[in-house]
């Protein structure tokens, strides 16, 4: 009896284990089939406009109900045949002075709430990484504007997903190439297109910015817990936008520190060679 048990928490502890891949990251931020709520928030950010959405979603559901209740009482208890003399007033000012303001407070309460939230996200703080993102027709580039290197970004195909870590349930989200960010740490994300408008969109950390030709736009994360999170192309761009997808690893400091070492030897030769990056990083 006390071996079954034994075993039974054993595979139940081993159920419980997190879907791991890519060097043991866990894989956070990514659809759910069927599933019709958030991804869980891995940013401030996130975890404000969700809390807002709920908020507002309340708002609606009482005012819904209200609404149709007020429908319902008129339907039953003011049709003809229940109400055969009809009244003659034609206003009511009281009534019409209460339609009119509550509404208008109940968008200041929203707003009171909202705006905040929005400031926060257009408000750049300070950035301990930067990164430049460039939509292309159809795959995104990435440069780590501290570092002077960058690299691009493709959909793996259906064949290539295991030779990466990767399992079929990722395909169409993850990439070849990720975005890899230190866990914690401010980043600061240039946008821009090449070509046609594209739009970098991270559901987990809250944030999606238009990535417009000839201009940069600017979005803000600090993501909270490592692991991977995908996210996708979300202003229609041609005929491959829903295949240019978007994969961010977010590491520890070290790992992070380990793969830039690594990520500027592939990608911009000898460190030694290139412009003195310090000075630069540290003049803005
Ligand atoms: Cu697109």
């Amino acid at each position: 009896m006390r071996r079954l048990s034994s075993l039974l928490a054993a595979m139940a502890a081993f159920a419980a284990l997190p879907a791991y891949a890519q060097e043991g990251l866990e894989i956070i931020g990514k659809p759910t089939e069927g599933g019709t709520g958030f991804q869980p928030a891995a940013t401030e950010l996130a975890r404000d406009l969700q809390w807002l959405d709920g908020m507002i979603l309340v708002i609606i559901t009482a005012i819904t109900l209200l609404v149709c209740g007020l429908l319902l009482i008129v339907i039953f208890r003011y049709n003809r045949k229940s109400n055969p003399n009809a009244a003659t007033f034609t206003h009511n000012s009281p009534l019409e002075v209460a339609w009119t303001v509550v509404p208008i407070l109940v968008l200041v309460f929203i707003g009171a709430f909202s705006l905040p939230v929005l400031f926060k996200q257009q408000e750049i703080p300070e950035a301990d990484v930067t990164i430049k993102v460039t939509g292309n027709k159809w795959y995104w580039n990435y440069e780590y504007s501290d570092h002077d290197f960058g690299f691009d970004s493709f959909m793996l195909a259906r064949d290539e997903l295991e030779e990466y870590g990767y399992s079929q349930g990722e395909y169409l989200l993850a990439t070849d190439t990720a975005v890899v960010v230190p866990v914690g740490k401010t980043v600061v994300m240039n946008v821009t297109g090449s070509d046609v408008i594209h739009s970098w969109a991270m559901p987990a950390f809250g944030v999606k910015q238009d990535a417009v030709p000839g201009r940069l736009a600017q979005l803000w994360f600090a993501a909270e817990k490592e692991g991977i999170y995908f996210g996708q192309c979300s202003e229609l761009c041609g005929k491959d936008h829903a295949f240019m997808p978007i994969t961010v690893k977010v590491v520890s400091e070290e790992a992070y520190d380990q793969w830039l070492t690594g990520a500027i030897d592939e990608y911009a030769g000898d460190p030694s060679t290139l412009p003195n990056t310090v000075e630069v990083a540290s003049a803005d």
